[in-house]
């Protein structure tokens, strides 16, 4: 039979996605059902071209449901998945609450989809997106060439932070839009947007004429919530778990689609034509590395598709075993929607094998 799919979160920046992406792929499923919080209960979504009402979060929305992804805040997975999963449900989680849990599997399904199988707790956690934007690319190479350092710095795109990440990108684009003066002084820009828009913004400073060097909450050492969750789920999705990561994780005024420059040592030498045919032959990664034709990896070249876009492929000046290569991947579909739809497929093929 097909299986029943719940959507909680249906209303969201991801969720929105993530209704496009069900409309798109092969039709797994049985009845779709679309879950947010009370206050969009009664909204009506389309999704495979048809209308469906979305329901509040309860307990017996879940009931009947085989299959419930969750794209809310870290809070409300913590409470909510364990009880769709005591209502028979297999809960595939896009947010952080579970992903260090030994007993929750954390898939990517091209790198460890065989781990969504062994999940004890009926959970299946799904990764950060700036972490997954080189999962594809770096599982291809890890296969052949072991993976033993990764150094990284992310350039990551304002719906990174959901719609209210969005929204404040282009209110403070408004607010500078035609005013050439700004940008020259030292707090010109921030005082003419805090001046326009107030000082409550989803990002620590300013995104327009400018980059932020603070992604996510502070944490010990003066690290960041998102540059730990680079180091501890590469090592976990990856299966290496004293794999050495240092990672910077930078907010920049794009839309929608992550970026990293990815500085990876691997046990073997690896050379740029032995890389470029792995990542070639990686179903889900695509190469764009011909720069004196002007063909290389951008975010706005990127969003809205399904690969992971890779190029700029040098092997590093002073680090024999080092390749140094720039990669792109929609935050919001691989990132997050889309990889969470692949993990939900996994499960769904258990009910229809
Ligand atoms: C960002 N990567 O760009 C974050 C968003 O752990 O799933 C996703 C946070 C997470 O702000």
């Amino acid at each position: 039979r097909k299986p029943t799919l719940a959507v909680v979160g249906a209303t969201g920046a991801v969720g929105s996605v993530m209704l496009g992406i069900l409309s798109e792929r092969e039709d797994v499923w049985g009845e779709i059902r679309l879950v947010a919080s009370a206050r969009s209960a009664g909204k009506v979504l389309q999704v495979r071209g048809e209308d469906v009402v979305v329901q509040a979060l309860s307990p017996e929305v879940f009931d009947g449901v085989d299959v419930a992804m969750f794209d809310v805040p870290d809070e409300v997975s913590a409470e909510w998945a364990p009880v769709a999963v005591s209502r028979g449900a297999v809960a595939v989680d896009n947010s952080a609450a579970f992903r260090s849990d030994p007993e929750v599997p954390l898939v990517v399904p091209e790198v460890n989809g065989a781990q969504a199988r062994d999940r004890p707790k009926g959970i299946i956690a799904n990764p950060n997106c700036t972490t997954l934007t080189m999962m594809d690319a770096l599982g291809a190479l890890h296969d052949t060439w072991q993976l033993t350092e990764l150094v990284v710095a992310s350039y990551q795109a304002a719906s990174g932070a959901g719609q209210p990440g969005v929204d404040r990108l282009y209110d403070e684009i408004e607010v500078v839009a035609g005013q050439r003066e700004l940008g020259q002084t030292s707090g010109d820009t921030a005082a003419a947007i805090e001046g326009k828009l107030g000082a409550d913004s989803p990002f620590p400073a300013h995104l327009v004429l400018n980059v932020v060097p603070v992604a996510g909450s502070l944490k010990d050492g003066g690290w960041t919530s998102e540059e730990l969750k680079v180091r501890n789920e590469s090592r976990k999705i990856l299966g290496i778990p004293d794999l050495k990561v240092s990672a910077t994780c930078v907010r920049v005024p794009v839309q929608t689609t992550h970026s990293l420059a990815v500085h990876a040592t691997f046990a073997k030498e690896i050379t740029v034509e032995e890389a470029r045919a792995a990542l070639e032959a990686a179903p889900s990664v695509e190469v764009r590395d011909d720069v004196a034709n002007g063909v290389f990896p951008t975010p706005a070249g990127t969003v809205g598709g399904d690969p992971t876009v890779v190029g700029r492929l040098r092997q590093a000046l002073d680090f024999p075993n080092t390749l140094d290569l720039f990669v792109c991947g929609d935050n919001l579909r691989k990132g997050a929607a889309l990889n969470t739809a692949q993990i939900a497929e996994l499960v769904a093929r258990e009910f229809t094998a």
